[in-house]
């Protein structure tokens, strides 16, 4: 334990606590830029790079950063001095001598950290010429780099590298060239990047963005040949509402449709009802390669690994080419929607394929690049054609001066906008997996199951397990959320030390409820706890609550896919993967 003193208020921390997070436990803000600190991934970013942080310490002659500088016993601070006042002025001054100034039409705007640091510091002028660099924009299928306005805080780094173990990013150059980018400045397109968002997610500036879709859904909006559909995933409704200033954890599902509606979409359906189609294919094929298994069948593959987190995918395809065949081949509900919308619904809509334009809302960056892998197109023609994340249906809504909180709520359209409760819960780690067995159970043992909910399939932590009774056979349960964690699980699946059946893993931290296209959490993953919470929430207050009992999927099998499985569903839900 160590004693002192911050702002005249007498504090206790353990030795080694750094003087931000000390001076955070008893209530006093230092501003920070590149410091950043996620409780429950057990990280922190603290390069000491901006040095914004700076405060007074008592007896020493420089301003000590308070990110880098541990507590030590009868230390005397002060947080905001006027010398430290004015230090942080012209550190700022001498950030933004190197900053584009284009604030009014930056992705940015309103939600970045330095506008609202300069904002803050009261900052009217830029007395330093800066040497300002410039560097191409580096333009992915889903990502976009500016990285003219990188500050070089490094929080980018530490998701990519420590979090999801992919190493596409680090620093290169010195002095004013100094930027984050991947390894030879290659474009990120050719680099290992997942497109898992992670690091667009923690940016403090426009560097690193999205690419914005919403001028394409307008466009096709307007034009009056094309009946315009959209898809909304399980992660949506349970973060939509903090872009328009509301808790997290605000259930928005009935505003967002209505939103949806009055933007003007033909049909607003649900990717949940896709996920209940996607539980009857991937469960379907976790028994079968279950049956297999303990009928002796050597060639069989487990831990079947679910297939339906993209960013995911791109990073077992590249980084575990030797396992391309262990992983489910079902596609993702996206893409499901996308393959059953431009069939089964166009056909029963009286439109050609080429007539409709499907538009997917996704917590998720890497949905983009999904959505235009060629194997997902007939002639051409995407099964998906755009997808944007929550920020850029927010961004709609507002465009389109709705006023959110008053919307009343209103309801999916049919046939796709039906889903159980097992659909909603994909949006969180460990909410595929519950989904599966939920189904899986009931159609192995031809029993109810008593109690729905799996608390033992729940929670925060990276790697879990759990054992689940299927009436005798005992089905052995892996869960990894980031990257990282996955990675691990992997390399045991490689090594042949993996003991599980089946495992499911999602690339964002918390499950989709974390991904790199939802609002800013700015760093408090508590937020993504109680987004998890409001999805199960919506799964428990939900009337069926089993994929296999959804009315409308099981007239879709009966109507035209005819078994999970069967030859059809192989044709139009199941894909392959390539390294
Ligand atoms: Fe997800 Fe999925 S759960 S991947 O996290 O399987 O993005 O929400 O839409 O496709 O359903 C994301 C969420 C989403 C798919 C589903
Ligand atoms: Fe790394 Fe993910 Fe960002 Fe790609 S999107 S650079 S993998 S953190």
């Amino acid at each position: 334990i160590v004693k002192l003193n911050i702002d005249n208020k007498q504090v206790e921390v353990q030795r080694g606590t750094t003087l931000v997070e000390a001076a955070k436990s008893v209530g006093v803000d230092v501003p920070t830029l590149c410091h950043m600190k996620l409780d429950d991934l057990n990280v922190e970013n603290k390069p000491g790079g901006c040095r914004i942080c700076v405060v007074e310490v008592e007896g020493r002659r420089n301003l000590a950063p308070a990110c880098k500088t541990e507590c030590t016993e009868g230390m005397k601070v002060n947080t905001h001095s006027l010398r430290v006042i004015n230090a942080r002025r012209t550190i700022m001054e001498l950030i933004l001598s190197d900053h584009p100034a284009e604030c009014l039409t930056c992705v940015k705007n309103g939600k970045c950290d330095l506008q609202t640091m300069a904002q803050k510091l009261g900052i009217r002028e830029i007395p330093f010429e800066g040497e300002q660099s410039h560097y191409k924009e580096d333009k992915s299928p889903a990502i976009i780099r500016d990285v003219d306005k990188c500050i070089m805080c490094r929080r980018c780094e530490m998701m990519c590298n420590e979090v999801q173990t992919v190493g596409c990013l680090s620093a290169i150059n010195r002095g004013f060239q100094s930027v984050v980018a991947p390894a030879f400045e290659m474009d990120l397109e050719k680099s290992t990047c997942t497109y898992c968002g992670q690091c667009v997610a923690v940016c403090p500036t426009g560097a690193l963005s999205e690419v914005d879709n919403t001028r394409k859904v307008i466009a096709a909006l307007v034009d009056p040949l094309k009946t315009v559909i959209v898809q909304t995933a399980p992660a949506v409704r349970a973060a939509l509402g903090e872009e328009f200033g509301m808790e997290p954890g605000t259930l928005v599902t009935g505003k967002m449709v209505s939103a949806l509606k009055k933007i003007g979409f033909d049909k607003v359906f649900d990717t949940d009802f896709a996920a209940d189609l996607t539980i009857m294919e991937e469960g379907t094929e976790l028994l079968s390669r279950l049956k297999r298994h303990l009928a002796g069948d050597k060639d069989v593959k487990l831990p079947i690994l679910t297939s339906c987190c993209p960013g995911w995918v791109n990073f077992f395809e590249s980084n575990f080419p030797d396992l391309l065949d262990v992983p489910s081949t079902a596609k993702s509900p996206q893409q499901m929607f996308g393959a059953i919308a431009k069939s089964y619904l166009a056909e029963q809509m009286g439109i050609r394929r080429d007539e409709m334009v499907v538009v997917s809302v996704m917590p998720c960056l890497a949905k983009k690049y999904e959505s235009g892998r060629p194997e997902f197109a007939v002639n051409g023609n995407p099964d998906v054609d755009l997808s944007i994340s929550t920020r850029e249906l927010a961004q709609m809504i507002k465009g389109a001066n709705l006023n959110f909180e008053e919307l009343d709520d209103e309801v999916f359209d049919n046939p796709m906008g039906e889903s159980t409760g097992a659909g909603v819960i994909f949006a969180n780690t460990g909410g595929v997996i519950e989904a599966a067995v939920r189904t899986a159970y009931e159609i192995h043992t031809q029993k109810k199951l008593a109690k729905v909910d799996f608390d033992v399939l729940r929670g925060f932590d990276g790697i879990r397990s759990a054992e689940v009774d299927f009436d005798g056979l005992v089905v052995k349960i892996g869960i990894a959320h980031g990257l990282g964690n996955a990675r691990k699980l992997l390399e045991d699946v490689q090594a042949g030390r993996s003991s599980f059946h089946a495992i499911e893993i999602m690339a964002c931290p918390g499950g989709c409820i974390g991904g790199g296209g939802q609002p800013y959490h700015h760093g408090d993953t508590s937020v993504l706890k109680k987004r998890a919470a409001a999805i199960y929430r919506e799964d428990a207050g939900k009337a069926i609550r089993k994929s296999h009992e959804n009315p409308f999927i099981v007239k879709l099998y009966q109507e035209y896919l005819g078994e999970p499985g069967g030859s059809l569903s192989h044709r139009l839900l199941h894909t392959h993967y390539f390294d």
